[in-house]
């Protein structure tokens, strides 16, 4: 074989590699879309490529349900498999047992039951626990009344960047959730003054309200099954 053929083959079987490596990390759907794994995250897209959208920042492996409505993809970070939507919202994973003691959490990790401390937050804080970066992974993040304000400190897992943000009164109950489906957290209160809720929407930023409830009411958010 001379050098020009061994070198035409090498790039073939190059190609062919590659072309592997990206089929084994994507999957079609009987809706039509395509995930794939991309920018250390899953996305999906059309056919012809257009509506790319990336879903998650993390993650590999992404197979569609057989009914194209979900979508199953491998962790590394956590060595766990992960569902969510199609559309990248309700990501599923396994709850760790935890407590927060004086700005001490402390957890049991579901994976391997490996005990776990660290230190995030004061005493007087409230813990207000989500995911508001939407990597599937639980970020440490706390309630501080500070005059008559509310301040939210996040620790996103995704990067271990840490925001502060000003929502709500010091009087305000926090009620974290994903009132958007976006598949984020987004930062929330409660008023019992008046009943209102007032939600930092993930998705786009914007504010909503809307009044529920009556003062001493206890806010319980939750994704109640329609009856
Ligand atoms: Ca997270
Ligand atoms: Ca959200």
């Amino acid at each position: 074989m001379n050098s020009k053929k061994l070198t035409l083959n090498l790039i073939i079987g190059a190609v062919l590699m590659s072309l592997m490596i990206f089929a084994s990390q994507t999957s079609a759907s009987v809706n039509g879309k395509i995930a794939f794994a991309n920018n250390g995250g899953i996305s999906t897209m059309n056919p012809d490529g257009s509506d790319r959208t990336q879903l998650t920042n993390s993650g590999f492996f992404p197979a569609f349900s057989p009914d194209g409505s979900k979508i199953a993809f491998y962790r590394s970070q956590s060595a766990g498999i992960y569902l969510m939507n199609a559309d990248g919202s309700n990501q599923t994973g396994k709850t760790d047992i935890a407590v927060y003691r004086d700005g001490t959490w402390y957890w049991l990790r579901s994976s391997d039951n490996g005990f776990r401390a660290a230190q995030f937050g004061m005493a007087t804080d409230k813990p207000v626990v989500g995911d508001y970066d939407g990597d599937g992974r639980t970020d440490f993040a706390v309630f501080r009344q500070v005059a008559t304000s509310g301040i939210w400190y996040v620790l996103r897992s995704s990067n271990k960047s840490f925001s502060a943000v000003n929502w709500g009164f010091n009087m305000d109950k926090p009620v974290p959730g994903d009132y958007d489906g976006d598949g984020k957290t987004d930062i929330a209160v409660f008023r019992p003054g008046n009943g209102f809720w007032y939600v930092s929407q993930s998705s786009n930023g914007n504010m909503s309200s809307q009044q529920f409830g009556l003062n001493g009411d206890v806010p319980a958010p939750s994704a109640f099954t329609p009856q």
